[in-house]
């Protein structure tokens, strides 16, 4: 599918300000393919659907999960998860997307995952630091992402975690897997 075709798709699916977001995620995850050898085609395919079912109502969501069979902690844990495995599913149901590395990468980039691959971390931390983010910190993560995506990757999960504690809610354990593998086996201490 082209660009103009994907966009119009996801376009009708979120809203404006949803889209601008959107834009800012393609255009980091090329960049982002570019520095560190991603496919360049297959990154602004799953940047342009990562969002698709962010504004999906939760019942939906909710009976996809389970219609699915997908990982029912899901709905043990934040509603904020759900729109990443339902988005890879419903991209593949409804535009016809079959390519099973986009699909991961649209399915795991707000929790991440254990081993992810090259694509799925360019989506996670284009999502994270695209022009329009201004988290707290988002300045060191995309200062990291111009030479060391695993380095950025690291900062914006970590970055992630912390939100999530001082706001006293649950973290996936997935997040927490993702983290720890990455720290653990991470060279140079970030
Ligand atoms: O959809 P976006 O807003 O562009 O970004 P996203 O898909 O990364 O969603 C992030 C939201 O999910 C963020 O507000 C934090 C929230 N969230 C809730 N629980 C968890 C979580 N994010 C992660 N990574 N892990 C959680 O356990
Ligand atoms: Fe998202
Ligand atoms: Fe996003």
């Amino acid at each position: 599918m082209n660009r103009e075709e994907a966009l119009r798709l996801v376009k009708e699916q979120i809203t404006e300000h949803r889209y601008i977001h959107t834009l800012g995620v393609v255009d980091t995850a090329l960049q982002l393919a570019k520095r560190f050898g991603g496919d360049t085609q297959k990154a602004e395919l799953a940047a342009i659907f990562h969002d698709y079912a962010k504004f999906r109502p939760k019942e939906e969501m909710k009976e996809i999960i389970i219609s699915q069979n997908m990982r029912e902690d899901l709905l043990v844990y934040n509603p904020e998860l759900w729109h990443a495995p339902v988005g890879a599913f419903l991209v593949e149901k409804e535009a016809g997307i079959t390519d099973r590395e986009v699909l991961d990468a649209i399915n795991y980039h707000t929790s991440g995952r254990v081993n992810m691959t090259l694509l799925e971390k360019i989506i996670f931390v284009a999502d994270y630091i695209e022009p329009g983010r201004s988290f707290p910190g988002v300045e060191e993560v995309r200062k990291t992402a111009e030479s060391d995506l695993d380095g950025a990757l690291i900062q914006s999960l970590r970055n992630t975690i912390s939100f999530l504690l001082l706001r006293n809610q649950a973290v996936y354990p997935d997040t927490f897997h993702t983290y720890n593998h990455l720290i653990l086996n991470a060279k140079e201490k970030i």
